[in-house]
């Protein structure tokens, strides 16, 4: 086992890894930019190492500093949490290359999943499903023209290099490829230093369910179930559920079994998850994949009762998987709601000092948090200033606790998203657990008038 591990991020998720750690009897090691100083993650730790100015590439973002503050503390692993640095290749083989442990899967597998052309062609190739699109990178607009006609109207055309909904364009129509294909492919090589474009056909009203995958350095693979992550606005999630309620025990089975086909194949190690999309004719295909511990991961532990991050933690330094597929017992209904720090209406960042703070608690209520009163929210980073997990026997035990909870928070000082997620909860489709990834796009659209609905676009 590790004996000091740096955590190489920051907020709820860098205070989430302090905790495992904690409960190992690991030693651990914050890191902070000069903003950062009055962070509840720098004063858990067992040490902390200022790193940088506020910008995060200048901080959280630094190789070199991270690498060298890793050094000086004798850390002998890093944990990258999510965001960041989590998902980069690069960074993992340099940690390597220092002999400090990544906490995460091997580099290649980083790699692999970060090209979504080569993630869909090697998933492809391993038995997952896949929605009738481009095989490889497609080299022109012509092609995207043709291969858009055979397949036929809407398309979507995604960047190789995109993900999370970054660098997509929906065609619906032959006349619309070639100049969407040129734009989407200037834009995504401005964005992500890379312009590869691939096309699949475009699903109106998908759900968003995800596989959570658990894997040692032996072979030994079990998945955790699903989560629903279709209550989102602009790719960011604001809801997240397991179990999903459009799942069902032989779709689960069904999704499970191709989920640990897949990843047997490719040899995948550590924590992962397999993004799909369902369609309402109940067929799902895959379409991404994440190489990192997810915001949601909560909502798994809640219902399976194993350490997500404890988890990554102890397969990271070698240790064999301690359960199998058969002891994996779903139990319950867990919902996470995002709080984050900004207008319910507008949803424009509110950062600013917190005046007043009481986090909800109670039986069935966790808070992933990094706020407290008087702490002062950053314009520097993401909103996102706590996750409020509920769970209970059933999913109208679930809501009903939501409901109570939230009417616990209170967050004074800076607007928050609270009063948006308890109308969220209410609406209908959702207490019904019969909606899709435009759900919040339907209640903004009923709820007000043309302002507000500029706010949720999709674009
Ligand atoms: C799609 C799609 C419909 N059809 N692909 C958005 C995030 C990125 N992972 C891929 N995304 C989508 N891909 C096909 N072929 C619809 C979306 C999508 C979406 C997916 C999951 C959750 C929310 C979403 C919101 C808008 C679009």
């Amino acid at each position: 086992m590790f004996k000091k591990i740096l955590i190489a991020n920051r907020g709820e998720i860098a205070l989430r890894v302090i905790r495992a750690c904690r409960e190992l009897g690991v030693g651990t090691v914050a890191v902070h930019s000069t903003a950062d100083s009055e962070s509840l993650h720098v004063r858990f730790a067992d040490e902390s190492i200022c790193i940088g100015p506020p910008a995060a590439k200048e901080s959280y973002l630094n190789i070199p500093a991270l690498l060298s503050a890793a050094e000086v503390t004798g850390a002998d692993a890093i944990h990258p949490g999510y965001g960041f640095l989590s998902e980069n290749a690069e960074f993992a083989e340099v940690c390597m290359a220092c002999g400090v442990h990544f906490i995460g899967p091997r580099p290649q597998m980083i790699k692999l999943m970060g090209n979504k052309v080569r993630a869909r062609e090697a998933m492809s190739k391993a038995g997952l499903p896949l929605l009738p699109g481009s095989k490889g990178v497609l080299t022109n607009a012509e092609e995207a023209e043709k291969l858009a006609s055979e397949i036929g109207f809407p398309i979507i055309l995604k960047a190789a290099a995109g993900g999370g909904g970054r660098g997509m364009k929906i065609v619906r129509e032959k006349g619309a490829v070639r100049q969407a294909f040129v734009t989407a492919s200037a834009e995504a090589a401005a964005a992500f230093g890379n312009g590869d474009m691939y096309l699949e056909r475009y699903v109106e009203k998908p759900r968003h369910i995800e596989m959570q995958i658990v894997a040692d350095e032996h072979g030994h693979i079990v998945h955790l179930g699903e989560r629903e992550c279709s209550v989102q606005r602009r790719h960011q999630k604001l809801i997240e559920e397991s179990p999903s309620p459009a799942m069902t025990p032989a779709l689960r089975e069904k999704m499970g079994k191709v989920a640990l086909e897949a990843m047997r194949e490719i040899a995948y190690n550590n924590v992962g998850t397999i993004e799909f999309l369902l369609d309402e004719r109940g067929e799902f295909y895959f379409m991404e994949m994440n190489t990192r511990i997810q915001v949601e991961h909560p909502v798994t532990e809640q219902v399976t009762g194993v350490d997500l991050v404890r988890t990554q933690i102890l397969l990271a330094s070698g240790e064999p998987l301690w359960f199998e597929q058969k002891d994996v017992k779903l139990s319950g209904h867990a919902i996470e709601l995002r709080i984050n720090a900004e207008d319910p209406v507008t949803f424009a960042p509110s950062p600013g000092l917190i005046t007043a703070y009481n986090a909800p608690g109670g039986l069935g209520v966790r808070v992933d948090g990094m706020a407290y009163e008087q702490y002062k929210v950053l314009p520097n980073y993401d909103s996102l200033i706590a996750k409020l997990i509920v769970f209970a026997e059933d999913r109208p035990r679930a809501i009903a606790r939501a409901r109570r909870a939230l009417g616990e928070y209170v967050v004074e000082g800076i607007r928050t998203n609270i009063p948006f997620h308890k109308a969220l909860i209410a609406h209908e489709d959702f207490v019904k657990g019969e909606y899709d990834t435009r759900i919040v796009e339907r209640l903004l659209a009923a709820q007000t008038g043309p302002h507000v609905r500029a706010a949720v676009s999709s674009g």
